[in-house]
């Protein structure tokens, strides 16, 4: 079956781009071209046509014929330059879905078909995904990291370290009698109880990696009219909640996604705090006090014409939050400190919001400073990073003197569970690096 797919936007666009790949690929665009000639990895000027009927569909496009499997899914794979209009989109892959053997790709279904044929691994292959997503400076700075490859090597690095030291056990197991020196075996266990401390290490980073790829948690809480409906429609450019004079007015928890100066974040808008009476205001209130503290930064504002200020936000000032004075507009006689980073300002004469996030910023490049190279960027790397060290510690626990059959198989399994991350899960790798190491068959 070849498959086919619009990859660029929807129109309409100066440019589009069709692709297509399968083992057919080359007969199709020699159906769809009309040409007899098509060259190889290079730009090939032609015509598009509906081969039903010989209208032409795009009078100036250009084809990208590339065989297999030096092609991005490892299969032939072609790629279409048309112009972008919806007509023409439209009218190329009506005349591909006409083709035999032809339908349209499902999502993702080009990277699939890519790790399938060994063209890339499973961490290779959510990356491009994550690039493809990006919002941010961040987001595309850890997603380019992943393309290149910095963790795949990392984790595979670590994983035949591991087969390694087992291929060591193993041997012990099947040629005790051998009497391999004792040394080999102790070298094994210090390997592999360096590998423990080095998946620890990669575990303990904060979540940076995923805050990174899914926002940063950043929460507006503090008293009643004290402009934080304002100071998150300010930072959001748009009128995502309501503004009012009339002291609790927003009671939902209101989010919305922004790219912070480069930072993905997710800033959340929540019920001012204050003794109410109404039922429905003390959900809300409670709702905001939740998210305050599930929150990886939180901006408590404070009218800085108030004369006094709540218990209950007092408590909620810490190191992990940043004050915002707001209405620094309005004359004021208080002089209002706070034993946390505070930031005097205007949201409605938007004055000193930059220095608002800059300090958001810096505070949260603080807090979520990774000195590792890799950073997991999915739930499913920390389940299986966590999965593998249960099974590390099991075989640390074991007696290798009585049970290193079970010990080993601890690790085999440990060795499973690296190598699911990035795709590659194969017995047969341990039966090699014995026979490399130790000469079996000689
Ligand atoms: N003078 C002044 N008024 C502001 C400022 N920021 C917000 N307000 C006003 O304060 C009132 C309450 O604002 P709102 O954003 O709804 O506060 P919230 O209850 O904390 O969400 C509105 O009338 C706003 O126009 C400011 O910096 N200066
Ligand atoms: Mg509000």
């Amino acid at each position: 079956m070849n498959i086919y797919a619009l990859s660029t936007g929807r129109g309409p666009s100066g440019i589009a781009v069709v692709r297509i790949s399968g083992k057919e690929t080359l007969k199709i665009c020699q159906n769809l071209t009309k040409l007899k000639n098509i060259k190889s990895n290079e730009v090939n000027f032609c015509k598009f046509y509906d081969p039903k009927n010989d209208n032409v569909i795009d009078p100036e496009a250009l084809l990208l014929w590339f065989p297999g499997p030096n092609s991005y899914t490892g299969d032939d794979l072609a790629e279409f330059q048309v112009h972008g209009s919806n007509a023409v989109i439209k009218a190329l892959l009506k005349a591909l879905s006409e083709q035999d053997n032809c339908r349209l790709a499902e999502p993702g279904e080009f990277t699939k078909i890519a790790f399938q044929n060994d063209k890339i691994d499973l961490l290779k292959a959510e990356s491009i995904g994550d690039l493809i997503h990006a919002e941010t400076e961040l987001q595309r700075d850890q997603a380019v990291k992943l393309v290149q490859g910095n963790a795949s090597n990392y984790y595979n690095d670590l994983r035949e370290k591991l087969i390694k030291s087992l291929s060591y056990i193993e041997a012990k197991i099947d040629f005790a009698e051998d009497d391999l020196p004792e040394k080999v075996l102790k070298e094994a266990q210090k390997s592999i109880k360096e590998i423990h401390k080095d998946i620890h290490k990669i575990i303990e980073d904060n979540k940076v990696g995923e805050k990174i790829r899914d926002g940063f948690r950043v929460s507006i809480t503090g008293e009643v009219n004290a402009g934080k409906s304002s100071l998150l429609n300010l930072i959001a450019k748009r009128d995502v909640a309501i503004v009012s004079d009339e002291a609790g007015t927003t009671r939902d928890v209101i989010e919305t996604y922004l790219n912070l100066d480069g930072y993905p974040v997710i800033l959340a808008d929540t019920a001012g705090i204050r003794d109410a009476q109404n039922e429905v205001e003390k959900k809300g209130i409670s709702l905001a006090l939740g998210k305050s503290k599930e929150a990886d930064l939180n901006i408590v504002v404070i009218d800085n014409s108030s004369k006094s200020i709540n218990n209950e936000i007092k408590k909620m000032i810490n190191k992990n939050t940043i004050v915002l004075l707001n209405k620094s507009d309005v004359q004021n006689k208080q002089n209002h400190k706070f034993d946390a980073d505070t930031v005097l300002a205007s949201v409605k004469e938007n004055k000193n919001i930059d220095s608002l996030i800059k300090k958001i910023k810096e505070k949260l490049g603080k807090k979520f400073k990774s000195n590792n190279n890799v950073l997991i960027t999915r739930e499913r790397h920390r389940i299986k990073l966590n999965e593998c060290l249960k099974e590390i510690d099991n075989f640390l626990k074991k007696d290798q003197n009585k049970d290193l059959e079970l010990a080993a198989e601890d690790l085999r399994i440990a060795t499973r569970h690296l190598g699911s991350i990035v795709g590659k899960v194969d017995v047969e790798e341990i039966l090699g690096s014995i026979f490399k190491d130790f000469c079996i068959g000689k």
